[in-house]
């Protein structure tokens, strides 16, 4: 819920110098200021930051060594152990006594936190995803008053419940030996506890911002708009007034339309306490909210006004989007379909699963989330999958997704693990679903609210339930049963009934085990199972929720964690970052090692470790590459490619696509290429040669079809050309020929075929496909000239080369510079450019560019 903002300097508060909201009535003030901590045990009070870790500010005081260097993350596991207090004065004066309603309002505490206003005992908190308040006014004094948080160890709390119950629940992803895996029973990011592409830092603290809201009638406590029909005329709402009421009384309120001059207003009777009152509105003529891609996500803003006689007690803002979503599962040949209809267009989804940009939370900033946005809009993605094992993020992530156009595939906050079943634990469950689904129901982004990842076949597949004396196992089944299929749906139910809740990903129809004929799946086979990436194109599932292969981070980034003599694929500090490990393909096989695999597979030997970095970049993104081609040139059986991961919560090597300082992957780039609204697609089927042209866009496009096969040289051996249409929402194939006619014999090894559209001289999409994996390709070392010219963005920096240089990578030895396009095959005769955008003046920029590409890794030195 956000509020309307007046901004109001009262000094009633010292200790504030951002102050919330104010009316005549209401006034919220920020409490940010004035606060310390200390270890329970210790005496000595420090400054501290809200909000704000307990981890963050003993670093801000140099206690503890930076966690993201080298192994330092070892030496601050101590905090997790500690109860740590938080202490902070504020002044309250007259004017704030006299409002007939004080409340002490937490966004987030993390997570076992006791509340003491002036040494009463208000909050005693036990879960991280929601809000806590209290009111306040009656311990409230003129002056100086004393707020203290008292923070239990989490693991220590969690402990106390663990050993309550007689049998294991399991979370083989966090990073603590057998028998003190507390996780499950704290309601609290998973990920916190470990993960296997993050550290284990279980933080502490004020999560969220804290703000006393003193009010005297009344006050909004919540809107929910729900749609009633929605057509190309009109669109007609109701909205459900919560409001919070201190007496009954007859009040009035007056939405105001985006633009619109007049208000629709009515008379409401309010009771004391909670009020829920239907309000109907509609707007004529809608311009509807679309996904990125497909037009303007178009966004309505509502001002509600909550007036009595002619003064303002309460205002509260909302913005939607007229739309219509669907997760349409239809029975067909193969079994039943998946996909989501926006305003009654099947849309493919592209995108990626979305983590936390930071381990430590409250780091999060409107900087960090835009980035976010900014990368997935750039990637041609319309879809985030905000998944299980970490947060329901900020309002602010989902005001963005709705700007932006990104639909979100929301979990509720469990992953492959098991959870315990006391009433207690349920009941806070349920609190949690009932409100996060309340604070997120009005975004027109929220697509899909998805129970668990991965919990049903961890259950069943993966050993879990066998592992069980039949007893158990049926206790823990039946304890699944009742979040998943009774508490977690009954909350959408109730407050969200717009939207589908999707029991578990991955799963079939009727929360069955995945089978690729229906529901979604998470493509695994290839990394874990070793699978080659050609098996993306086989068996292609339904949706496809997750998949990838893990890359380094490029060397600047690997630099900001490790030291020179780190700098081995094994090393020490190697391997302890590396947290995917798999025991049951072999004791020493971890990710380092998988990347190893899947890079000689395809790519020459790496002889030194920036080679290894820049070729498991290469790797990973001739993996998505393929993936992303596949998936698409089978919709619409296949209707959605949301690859695991797009980003990373510290500088780590992980299947994030973009590092944690925000630099693409190569895999990002392949990515925004995989996701072009136009692609053309070339497969290999059967011997078959075939071109596939894919369209995600509404209207037809048509252009000229330019097919040639050229040798490493750029000399051109075979080319054919044709007016094409492509026909708008679909994949079809536009082009085939025996592979044997195609070659004529020639070596593969020496040969790239190219497809590319054309429209009035301009190539609006190019692909290039190989007949060999790179590192059976002849090539011979290229001859690349690079100039520079300045613009008013910045510089546009043209390349050619003579002979095919492929996996080309770009990098300013002296300056941080994004290139518009990095890691591309550059064909002889081609004059690519390429855009930078920045204010800077680049020094000698054609002496300062690095260029490398894949002969140079078969001339470097060994390590
Ligand atoms: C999926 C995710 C995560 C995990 C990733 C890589 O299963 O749901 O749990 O980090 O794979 O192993």
């Amino acid at each position: 819920m956000k509020n309307l903002t007046l901004f109001l300097l009262t000094g009633i508060l010292l200790g504030c110098i951002s102050c919330g909201k104010s009316t005549e009535q209401l006034t919220e003030i920020e409490l940010h200021q004035n606060w310390t901590f200390k270890k329970s045990s210790d005496e000595k009070w420090l400054e501290a930051k809200v909000p704000g870790t307990v981890q963050t500010d003993l670093l801000n005081h140099k206690l503890i060594p930076d966690p993201f260097h080298r192994k330092n993350e070892d030496q601050i596991q101590w905090v997790e152990r500690e109860d740590w207090e938080y202490q902070s004065e504020f002044t309250v004066d007259n004017t704030l006594l006299s409002k007939q309603n004080v409340e002490l309002v937490f966004e987030g505490l993390d997570t076992y936190a006791d509340v003491y206003l002036n040494d009463s005992l208000i909050i005693e908190a036990d879960n991280m995803f929601v809000a806590w308040q209290a009111s306040i006014k009656p311990l409230l004094k003129n002056g100086k008053n004393t707020l203290k948080v008292y923070f239990h160890s989490p693991v220590n709390e969690g402990m106390k419940k663990l050993i309550q119950v007689d049998y294991e629940i399991r979370n083989d992803n966090e990073l603590a030996p057998k028998g003190e895996r507390t996780s499950v029973f704290t309601r609290k990011p998973l990920y916190h506890f470990g993960w296997d592409w993050g550290p284990r830092i279980v933080t502490s603290g004020i999560s969220k911002p804290v703000k006393l809201r003193a009010w005297d009638d009344a006050r909004w406590e919540n809107v929910f708009v729900k749609a009633d029909s929605i057509s190309e005329t009109k669109a007609t709402y109701t909205a459900y007034l919560e409001i919070e009421a201190a007496k009954a009384f007859q009040a009035n309120v007056e939405l105001w339309v985006s633009d619109r001059t007049i208000p629709v207003s009515k008379p409401v009777q309010l009771k004391a306490g909670y009020n829920k009152i239907p309000f109907e509105f509609e707007i004529n003529q809608p311009n509807f909210w679309w996904s990125h891609g497909l037009g303007e996500p178009h966004l309505y803003q509502l001002d509600f006004r909550l007036k009595k006689g002619g003064s303002l007690i309460d205002e509260l803002s909302e913005k939607i989007g007229v739309r219509t979503i669907e997760l349409v599962q239809e029975k067909d040949a193969t079994g039943h379909s998946f996909y989501f209809k926006l305003n009654g267009v099947p849309v493919f989804m592209k995108g990626a699963n979305y983590i936390p940009s930071e381990i430590f939370l409250p780091n999060q900033t409107r900087e960090t989330f835009q980035r976010i946005m900014e990368d997935t809009k750039a990637a041609h993605m319309n879809m985030l999958r905000v998944w299980g094992g970490a947060t329901y993020e900020d309002d602010l992530f989902y005001d963005l997704c709705d700007e932006n156009g990104i639909l979100v595939w929301q979990d509720f906050m469990f992953a492959c693990s098991e959870q315990p079943g006391d009433s207690l634990h349920l009941a806070n469950i349920q609190k949690e679903a009932e409100y996060n689904v309340k604070r997120l129901q009005n975004h027109p982004c929220m697509a899909l609210w998805c129970g668990n990842n991965e919990n049903l076949i961890a259950w069943h597949k993966w050993g879990w339930k066998e592992g069980y004396a039949p007893e158990i196992a049926e206790k823990i089944w039946k304890d699944y049963e009742t979040i998943f299929y009774n508490i977690l749906p009954n909350a959408v139910k109730s407050f969200d009934p717009e939207l589908e809740y999707w029991a578990s990903s991955p799963s079939s129809v009727g929360d069955k085990l995945p089978d690729r004929k229906s529901g979604d799946e998470h493509d695994w086979t290839i990394w874990f199972a070793e699978a080659p990436f050609s098996d993306f194109g086989k068996n292609v599932p339904r949706f496809v929720s997750e998949y990838g292969v893990q890359a380094l981070p490029e060397m600047k980034t690997i630099r900001a964690f490790a030291n020179e003599e780190d700098l081995a694929y094994r090393s020490e500090i190697m391997e302890h970052r590396q947290r995917s490990n798999m025991p049951w393909i072999g004791k020493d096989i971890n990710g380092n090692e998988m990347m190893k695999r899947y890079i000689l597979r395809y790519f020459p030997k790496p002889k030194n470790f920036e080679d290894f970095a820049y070729l498991s970049q290469l790797m990973q993104a001739q993996a998505l590459k393929t993936a992303t081609e596949a998936h698409r040139r089978n919709m619409p059986h296949c209707m959605g490619s949301l690859y695991w991961q797009l980003n990373d919560c510290w500088p780590t090597m992980s299947w994030a696509s973009v590092d944690y300082f925000g630099r693409w992957k190569a895999s990002h780039y392949a990515v925004r290429d995989g996701f072009e609204p136009i692609l053309l697609s070339p497969a290999e089927e059967d011997k078959v040669f075939k071109v596939y042209a894919v369209s995600d866009k509404l209207q037809e496009e048509t252009g000229e079809l330019k097919l040639s096969l050229l040798d490493l040289e750029g000399k051109v051996i075979w080319e054919e050309s044709a007016p094409l249409t492509i026909a708008p929402n679909k994949s079809q194939q536009v082009y085939q020929i025996d592979t044997r006619k195609l070659l004529k014999g020639r070596s593969k090894k020496k040969v790239v075929f190219s497809a590319k559209l054309v429209k009035e001289g301009k190539v609006l999409v190019e692909n290039l496909y190989y007949f060999v994996e790179p590192k059976d390709l002849k090539l011979s070392e290229p001859k690349i000239t690079a100039n520079f010219k300045k613009t008013e963005k910045g510089y546009v920096l043209t390349l050619q080369t003579d002979k095919l240089a492929k996996g080309v990578f770009l990098e300013m030895k002296s300056d941080e510079i994004h290139f518009s396009e990095n890691y591309f095959d550059l064909l002889p005769g081609q004059t690519k450019e390429i855009f930078i955008n920045t204010q800077k003046t680049l020094e000698n920029p054609v002496e300062a560019l690095k260029i490398k590409s894949l002969t140079d890794v078969k001339n470097s030195k060994k390590a």
